[in-house]
């Protein structure tokens, strides 16, 4: 393998790093037909014809993006993501490039515009999640997913599907993609984010990806990218820093990525990232604490999904949860914002510690045997303990070995337990 020159330096991650929860939306023609997002079209669950008549019933009538940077604000969020346009080609946005979008079908208007703006008028950072892939653009082939071929029912008329053949459509494709990222990233004002998906289906060099990339940070200086660009990357725990990426993505419960570059991991609620009504297997308010204090203690960043309805409503099953996500967060924010991982081992019950400079956080989700919870491989000094969210100073008693054997064993009363997750704030010295 050669070495790969750096392109440009990335964005400031730092608000990203301090973040640690983003809320990620998906919405398209999928929400009027309730079905995941893209996907039913290579499960040959609908044809491309039904599929794009969609677009003659999608027009949400409750479209109060305000109402969702709200929720995300409550949930205490940092950063929001938004479907600018999935994998089947449907554009949210006032694209001059193509018909399929939202301003030239029924809904009748450009709903990325009034989303970046209510979203930054809340004060949380903008991301727009944007799919390489576009199986609905006549110059863009057919290849084959990680789910599969979609099958010939699902393909649009003409569709190209032979990039070795036909070199010119795909250059043609690459033209039409960068443009729509033109519109995008010189049309909306600053944008934070920009989230990539679905470049596994091409190589990097047939993206032209570095030289994109340099286009992006000319239209961006600021923004800062995840890693879907690059296919070599994608799902698989790297140490690379190739320079395309600010931040490398991993999904769902795979397990947290070996990278010097900070990382997000997205998740959904229940087991579906768009509007899917009949998929009713949520995951509860802990579990989700769980995976965010988890990333966190992992040294990154959880993006919680959320599929609102057609209509634009996000349904009360995530609003509840994203609340109590929230309402912990303004008792026990100190050990989740700005934190990271604290380099020691979950405690003897699998607890999580996150750390921020002399402040250690033992996250303890359970109720512990004996109202003892022990942390081993400490080496610091305490010098306080308390139950962060109400300041209760509890009991400790530790011991300090200079090669193996350190331990640290704190009391916490029953009375003292958070419903969820009690945070135990250590101050160090
Ligand atoms: C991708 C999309 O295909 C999907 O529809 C959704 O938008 C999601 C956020 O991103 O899906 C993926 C991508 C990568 C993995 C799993 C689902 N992965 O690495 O396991």
């Amino acid at each position: 393998m050669t070495a790969v020159e750096k392109p440009v330096a990335g964005g400031d991650t730092s608000w990203f790093t301090q973040g640690r929860l983003g809320l990620m939306l998906h919405m398209g023609l999928y929400s009027v037909a309730g079905i995941e997002a893209s996907w039913p079209l290579v499960q040959g669950l609908i044809s491309y014809d039904e599929y794009a008549a969609l677009a003659g019933a999608f027009n949400p009538q409750h479209y109060d993006p305000a109402a969702w940077a709200a929720l995300a604000k409550e949930a205490g969020a940092r950063y929001v993501v938004f479907t600018t346009k999935h994998h089947d080609g449907f554009s949210l946005f006032d694209t001059k490039l193509s018909d399929f979008s939202s301003v030239r079908t029924a809904a009748g208007r450009d709903l990325i515009r009034p989303y970046v703006e209510a979203v930054r008028a809340a004060g949380l950072r903008v991301g727009l999640y944007f799919s390489l892939p576009d199986w609905h653009h006549v110059d863009y082939p057919v290849v084959p997913t990680p789910l599969g071929s979609r099958p010939e029912k699902a393909w649009p008329p003409n569709v190209y599907h032979d990039i070795a053949a036909e070199p010119d459509r795909w250059q043609r494709y690459l033209v039409f993609m960068r443009g729509q990222l033109e519109e995008l990233l010189t049309g909306y004002g600053a944008i934070d984010l920009l989230w990539f998906d679905g470049g596994w289906e091409q190589t990097l060099s047939a993206w032209n990806g570095y030289d994109l990339i340099r286009q992006i940070r000319q239209w961006q200086p600021g923004i800062i990218m995840n890693d879907r660009l690059n296919p070599s990357l994608m799902g698989v725990a790297n140490t690379l820093d190739l320079g395309v990426s600010d931040y490398i993505q991993c999904e769902m419960a795979l397990p947290a990525p070996t990278t010097s570059l900070p990382w997000e991991r997205a998740m959904t609620i229940n087991d579906s990232w768009s509007y899917k009504p009949v998929d009713v297997n949520y995951k509860s308010a802990t579990t989700l604490l769980h995976y965010l204090v988890g990333s966190v203690a992992q040294g990154g960043t959880l993006l919680v999904d959320v599929g609102p309805s057609a209509d634009g409503e996000i349904q009360g099953d995530f609003a509840s949860r994203l609340r109590v996500i929230g309402a912990w967060l303004r008792r026990n924010g100190a050990s989740v914002y700005g934190c990271g991982s604290a380099g020691l081992p979950p405690t003897a019950w699998r607890d999580p510690l996150t750390r921020d400079g002399s402040m250690l956080y033992v996250h303890v989700f359970g109720a512990p045997p004996d109202d003892l919870v022990e942390v081993s491989d400490l080496t610091e000094r305490v010098l306080e303990a308390t139950v962060l969210a109400t300041g209760e100073p509890l009991e400790w008693s530790q011991q300090i070995a200079q090669y193996f054997g350190s331990f640290l064993r704190l009391r916490l009363p029953a009375a003292y337990r958070d419903p969820y997750d009690t945070v135990i704030a250590l101050r160090l010295g």
